[in-house]
């Protein structure tokens, strides 16, 4: 802030893959929230040739580096205003962020989960039922969870309704999800009675749903849930409430849709987020001066 003393930059862990081609996970949360003026500091949990839509893709490991990283900032006493949870490769790694969680919660620290590893009813590559109860516990020790509708039937362990699920249902689902135990469980691309989409969410404080919806566009693209949490996460910090945080995160990723669907050059693995970030920054109050 120009004239005024500036605020003490926030900080946040993101713990996800790098995915080397593929414009999502690490490589998508990094640039969108560095961008939001927040400090990312990242735990890879595996590295990728490309996002594993891809066939052939390369995959190594990092989960025996994560205990060892843990522990050095622990003992360098690094804090974080939200530790924003993605991809993970193994079940072993989902213990090893509880880890994160127990050594790195404070009072001020949000804890945001997307459990991504599932869409259109169906596990990514690598992934089968086991792995996404375990999500699931891990759902449960998080402040906000993001789940799309897929994951969310995954973990619970029910039939998946279709990406046209009725309101009702997927308002069944988030009291069944609320039970894992987050404090607010939000579900994503919901699609609307009035035609738009978005995401529909419950707090189990307020015992309140809420929802927003976004234009529909006909295009359908991998990477666009991570732009979402990492859009989400980027607002939280800027201390923007929870609803106008997905609020942000809803417009930017319909803007990164429209975007790419409007690109003929486009690539056809994810969305053209990069376009798009100078409107983030606008509606987070951090545009050029
Ligand atoms: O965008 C989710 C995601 C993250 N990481 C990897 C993926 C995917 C989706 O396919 O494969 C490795």
């Amino acid at each position: 802030m120009r004239g005024s003393m500036p605020e003490k930059m926030k900080r946040i862990v993101t713990i996800q893959d790098i995915s080397c081609i593929g414009k999502c996970s690490l490589t998508a949360a990094l640039p969108i929230i560095s961008a939001a003026g927040v400090e990312t500091a990242i735990v890879p949990t595996a590295v990728l040739s490309t996002h594993t839509q891809f066939q052939n893709f390369t995959f190594r490991d990092l989960t025996d580096d994560m205990e060892p990283i843990r522990k050095h900032w622990e003992k360098e006493n690094f804090q974080f205003d939200a530790i924003y949870t993605g991809y993970l490769g193994s079940i072993r790694q989902i213990d090893l962020v509880k880890d994160y969680f127990q050594t790195f919660q404070t009072e001020k620290t949000q804890i945001v989960v997307d459990p991504a590893m599932a869409d259109n009813g169906k596990l990514y590559t690598g992934f089968d039922t086991h792995f996404a109860k375990k999500m699931g516990s891990l759902c449960s020790q998080a402040d906000i969870i993001l789940p799309n509708i897929s994951e969310a039937c995954l973990m619970l362990g029910v039939p998946y309704p279709g990406e046209d699920a009725s309101e009702d249902v997927v308002k069944e689902l988030l009291l069944k999800l609320a039970g894992l135990g987050s404090k607010i469980a939000v579900i994503t691309g919901v699609s609307f009675a009035d035609g738009s989409l978005g995401f529909l969410g419950y707090d189990t404080q307020t015992k309140q749903f809420f929802s927003y919806g976004t234009k529909k566009i006909p295009y359908k693209s991998h990477g666009t849930g991570d732009v979402f949490a990492s859009a989400f996460t980027g607002a939280l910090v800027n201390d923007f409430s929870i609803f106008d945080a997905l609020k942000i995160a809803a417009d930017f990723t319909c803007a990164c849709i429209q975007h790419t669907y409007e690109d003929p050059h486009r690539v056809n693995y994810a969305v053209n987020f990069e376009a798009e970030i100078p409107y983030l920054l606008k509606r987070i109050g951090k545009s050029a001066r």
